[in-house]
């Protein structure tokens, strides 16, 4: 194995990613009520202990967080999300030609589905819409407005932490028939895992779209951090909104009391690691109470809150093969960020 990819080394051993979390359960139209997660306070107990503090990134995304996320892909600074619109609208016509009889789109993290579109309108083959979210409520209102858009589509929408292995709904077809999924994982949120945790991803992803499936995925490249700043640390502050509001959530439904004053939002570039770092950056010296427990902060201690991976084509098609993927195709943006949507066939 050459160097560079040394960090490959053992992902094939890895297991997968919060696979002992909790399970899928099926969305219900209920009024939503706001339960505590075990798994969120547990996280936050243990990160908040740690010599350098940490948070995982998805808790960052409840309905006011995916709401401020939605905010950042349309802030100009924010390049991703137009960067790949523009390659999925460009690419979504072929789609058909290149792989007949999808009949199932899964979505994995879809939050406000508006990519969806362009490849719903493009494949006349889909049938069948499978959106897998955390955040309920903000899927429940995305996917009923694509059933109202699409309605010859049948949209079964999935609340689900897509890290821990989910069922796809049956589609009444013979339980063979996966060569008609096609995976969709757009934004590149692949980003926010680690190599090993991204390799664990992509196998369990495989796993559950099954033998012949296919998975559209979205990975960003960019690398220059005169586009990567400020993409992450936006002069509106909608991404430092977006950071701040994990203290928010964590007094609302952890009993906590930060001040989101004694905090301030840090994007970082760690060229080493090929990854956007973000952190919140105490102030000051204070203590803060989180479930009864105390915990301490130096002033410039900092919680970190998301890593956002931009893997080179290289290191991404390492590993999707690790993960028993192959590479159909892919479409790499000509500007300077190099976003490449890749098309994979899983053999079986
Ligand atoms: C949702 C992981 C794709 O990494 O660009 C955006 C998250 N965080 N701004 C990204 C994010 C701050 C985003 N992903």
């Amino acid at each position: 194995m050459k160097p560079e990819f040394q960090w490959l080394a053992d992902i094939d051993a890895a297991p997968v990613a919060g696979a002992q979390r909790a399970s899928v359960s099926a969305l219900k139209p209920l009024a939503s009520v706001p339960a505590i997660d075990p798994q969120f306070e547990a996280d936050v107990l243990e990160g908040l202990d740690d010599d350098q503090k940490h948070i995982p990134s998805i808790w960052l995304y409840d309905r006011r967080g995916s709401e401020l996320f939605e905010e950042i892909t349309q802030v100009t600074e924010y390049y991703p999300t137009r960067t790949e619109t523009r390659l999925l609208a460009g690419l979504a016509p072929q789609l058909e030609s290149e792989i007949g009889g999808v009949h199932s789109l899964i979505e994995i993290g879809s939050g406000s589905s508006r990519k969806t579109r362009l490849l719903l309108a493009a494949m006349g083959s889909l049938v069948r819409y499978v959106p897998v979210d955390i955040s309920a409520d903000f899927l429940r209102e995305a996917a009923s407005g694509l059933a109202r858009d699409f309605p010859g589509l049948e949209v079964q929408p999935v609340v689900a932490d897509f890290t821990a292995p989910f069922a796809l709904p049956s589609c009444g077809r013979a339980t063979d028939d996966c060569a008609g999924n096609l995976g969709f994982f757009p934004g590149s949120t692949i980003g926010n895992f680690t190599p090993q945790a991204a390799v664990a991803l992509m196998t369990q992803l495989g796993r559950t779209l099954g033998p012949r499936s296919r998975l559209l995925i979205g990975v960003d490249t960019t690398q220059d951090p005169a586009l990567l700043i400020p993409a992450y640390d936006d002069a509106a502050g909608v991404t430092a909104q977006f950071n701040l509001n994990l203290l928010d959530r964590i007094n609302r439904e952890l009993d906590g009391d930060f001040d989101r004053r004694d905090f301030r939002h840090l994007a970082r570039h760690d060229p080493q690691h090929g990854r956007v770092e973000m952190h919140l950056v105490s102030q000051r010296a204070h203590e803060v109470h989180v479930r009864g427990r105390t915990f301490a902060f130096a002033a410039g201690e900092t919680i970190h809150t998301e890593n956002c991976y931009k893997y080179t084509p290289s290191q991404f098609l390492h590993m999707a093969h690790a993960a028993h993927w192959r590479c159909e195709r892919s479409w790499q943006d000509g500007g300077r960020t190099g976003f490449t949507v890749y098309l994979l066939r899983r053999d079986a």
